[in-house]
C-alpha cells in the first residue's frame, strides 16, 4: 500500500546548489512526464510558501521536493502534507529539537511557536486520480536567526543537530517508512493544534472554536459555538496557550 500511495523511496535524487524553487523544479519534470524523483537544493532564490507567499531560502536549510504519482484520488493529497510534516517534526526530534506540528504544514518550536519549517504541496488532478503530486518541505536546518523572519528559528539556533546532509536523510526516510494509515495517528502525536483554542481563516469565512481531530485526509475538526466544523483548507492561528 505504501507504492499505492507513493511513500515508497524514489528511483532519482536531483542535487543543486541553487534553484528558484525546488517545487518548480519539480513541476517541470513532472510536465515533462518523469516521476519518482526527489529534487534536493542548497539554496532557492524564489522559494514560495503557500497562497504567493515567500519562503527565506538561505545556505544552510533543507529544500526538497518530491515528485510523485500515486494512484489515489485528488482529494486524499493533504495526506502527504500531514506525512511530511512528521517527518520533520520526527527528524527535528532526532536532531534534538522539540518540534510539534501546527494545522495544517507548520512544524514549530514547542515553547515559543517559533516556525522551523514548512510543507507547500502541490498536485493536478484528473477526475479520479491524482496525475502528479509534488510534496516540498523548507527547514531552517544549518542558519543563523539573522537570515529568518522574526517569527521563525532554526535547528541550530534552537542547539539541535545542524548537520544538513544528515538531517535531510532523516526526513527523507522517516517519511518513506511511514505506513499510509498510520499518518493521521502520527499525526496526532506531534500536534500542538489539537486541544487549543483556534482561528482559522478558510476560503469560506472564519472559523473559531477548539480544534479537538484530524480527520481523513487531513481535515481539521473545530467545535464551534453552533456545534462541529470539518475544515478542510485555511490559515490556523492558536489563540491561547494550553
Ligand atoms: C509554508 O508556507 O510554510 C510552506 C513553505 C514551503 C517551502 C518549501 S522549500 C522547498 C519547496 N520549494 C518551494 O518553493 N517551497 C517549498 P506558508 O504556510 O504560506 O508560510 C509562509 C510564511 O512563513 C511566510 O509568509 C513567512 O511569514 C514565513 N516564513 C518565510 N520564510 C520562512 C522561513 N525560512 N522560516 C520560517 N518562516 C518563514
Amino acid at each position: 500500500d505504501a507504492i499505492a500511495y507513493g511513500l515508497d523511496a524514489p528511483d532519482v535524487v536531483e542535487y543543486h546548489d541553487r534553484l528558484p524553487s525546488t517545487n518548480d523544479r519539480a513541476r517541470n519534470l513532472a510536465v515533462e512526464g518523469a516521476t519518482d524523483v526527489l529534487v534536493v537544493a542548497g539554496t532557492q532564490t524564489g522559494g514560495r510558501g503557500r497562497l504567493d507567499r515567500t519562503w527565506n531560502s538561505p545556505p544552510g536549510g533543507v529544500y526538497a521536493s518530491l515528485l510523485r504519482r500515486p494512484d489515489r484520488p485528488p482529494a486524499h493529497a493533504p495526506v502527504y502534507t500531514l506525512a511530511a510534516a512528521v517527518a520533520v517534526a520526527r527528524a527535528c526530534r532526532e536532531a534534538g529539537v522539540d518540534a510539534v506540528i501546527k494545522w495544517p504544514n507548520d512544524v514549530l518550536m514547542a515553547e515559543s511557536e517559533r516556525k522551523l519549517a514548512g510543507v507547500l504541496t502541490e498536485m493536478e488532478g484528473e477526475a479520479d486520480r491524482i496525475s502528479w503530486l509534488i510534496v516540498g518541505v523548507g527547514v531552517n536546518v544549518d542558519v543563523s536567526g539573522g537570515e529568518l523572519p522574526a517569527t521563525a528559528t532554526s535547528v541550530r539556533v534552537e542547539g539541535g543537530d545542524a548537520d544538513r546532509r544528515r538531517f535531510c536523510q532523516r526526513v527523507v526516510e522517516t517519511f518513506h517508512a511511514l505506513d499510509p494509515d498510520d499518518v493521521l495517528a502520527a499525526w496526532r502525536e506531534y500536534a500542538a493544534t489539537l486541544g487549543r483554542e483556534v482561528r482559522v481563516e478558510t476560503p469560506g469565512g472564519v472559523v473559531e472554536g477548539e480544534a479537538v481531530d484530524v480527520e481523513f485526509p487531513g481535515a481539521l475538526v473545530v467545535r464551534t459555538d453552533d456545534g462541529e466544523r470539518t475544515v478542510h483548507a485555511g490559515d490556523c492561528e492558536h489563540l491561547r496557550p494550553a
